[in-house]
């Protein structure tokens, strides 16, 4: 519990037998305010089920392939008041949790941030490049939504992230990207909605085993990256075209950017 707030990890799981039981127990053994872990298996074809349930988790099954598929069912079957997202692969440490969800007091989703150096550990998959790539895709986001909220991001691909269920239930019926570009359209229907997203630098480490689905080779980085800047100029397309919400009010939302 977070005060008196439930609070749900959600875990996408292709294939990761070789972390899943760590990252699960981390969540759940560490002292974090965590009360349910969710993993989803989608269609895996190793064990990642079984010792996912073993470490304590609750495993749903997703058959529809893909990180955002995943990671919506994830968010659907989470029963706490609070989900948190993070990966299979114990690239994200579970002590982070208390510098995420705090935040949550004063925004509807808190992002991690993987491109601060002083937190990216040696060996993590985050070399020069893809940490500055991330900086520009998500400078150029920020410049697209500069005039109504101007936000201040630096990654545009980190999972380790928090949302209200007030705010996936927002926000859930406008995004729709099966793959890694779920990441970044999250983040752009939070922003078209004016609800206020915060981003917390999180450590970042090394895959703890297996293998990485999205950024394994230059050729795969780049394939994933045209996807996100194709999904965010979709978004801010959308964005101009949908009858503006109403705008809620509240410590979690945009007022002004006087
Ligand atoms: N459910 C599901 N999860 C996936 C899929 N691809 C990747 N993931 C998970 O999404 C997370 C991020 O993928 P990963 O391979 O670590 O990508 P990277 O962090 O960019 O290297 C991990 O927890 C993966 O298990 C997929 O097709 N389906
Ligand atoms: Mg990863």
């Amino acid at each position: 519990m977070y005060e008196d707030k439930r609070v749900t990890v959600v875990i996408p799981a292709y294939n990761e037998a070789d972390t899943i039981g760590f990252v699960v127990r981390d969540f759940l053994d560490n002292g974090v305010c965590v009360d349910e872990v969710v993993v989803v298996d989608n269609n895996c074809k190793d064990d990642t089920a079984k010792l996912a349930t073993e470490a304590g988790a609750r495993v749903v099954a997703e058959s529809d392939a893909g990180y955002g598929c995943a990671l919506r069912r994830g968010m659907d079957e989470a029963t706490g008041d609070i989900i948190v997202l993070t990966e299979a692969d114990g690239s994200f440490q579970a002590a982070d949790v208390k510098k995420l969800v705090p935040y949550l007091e004063d925004a509807g989703m808190v992002i991690g941030t993987r491109t601060t150096r002083q937190m990216v550990q040696q060996g993590a998959n985050m070399v020069k490049l893809l940490r500055w790539g991330n900086v520009v895709v998500a400078k150029m986001l920020e410049l697209m939504w500069y005039v109504s909220c101007e936000p201040r991001l630096t990654d545009v691909g980190c999972t380790y992230r928090c949302v209200s269920r007030e705010t996936w239930q927002r926000i859930k019926p406008h995004v729709r990207e099966p793959g890694p570009s779920f990441s970044p359209e999250m983040m752009c229907e939070v922003l078209i909605q004016r609800i206020r997203l915060i981003e917390v630098p999180v450590n970042y480490l090394p895959r703890r085993g297996g293998e990485s689905k999205h950024s394994a080779s230059w050729g795969r980085i780049f394939k994933t990256a045209r996807g996100m800047i194709r999904a965010i100029f979709r978004k801010r397309i959308e964005g101009f075209r949908r009858a503006p919400d109403p705008w809620p009010v509240g410590p979690q939302t945009e007022t002004s950017t006087s």
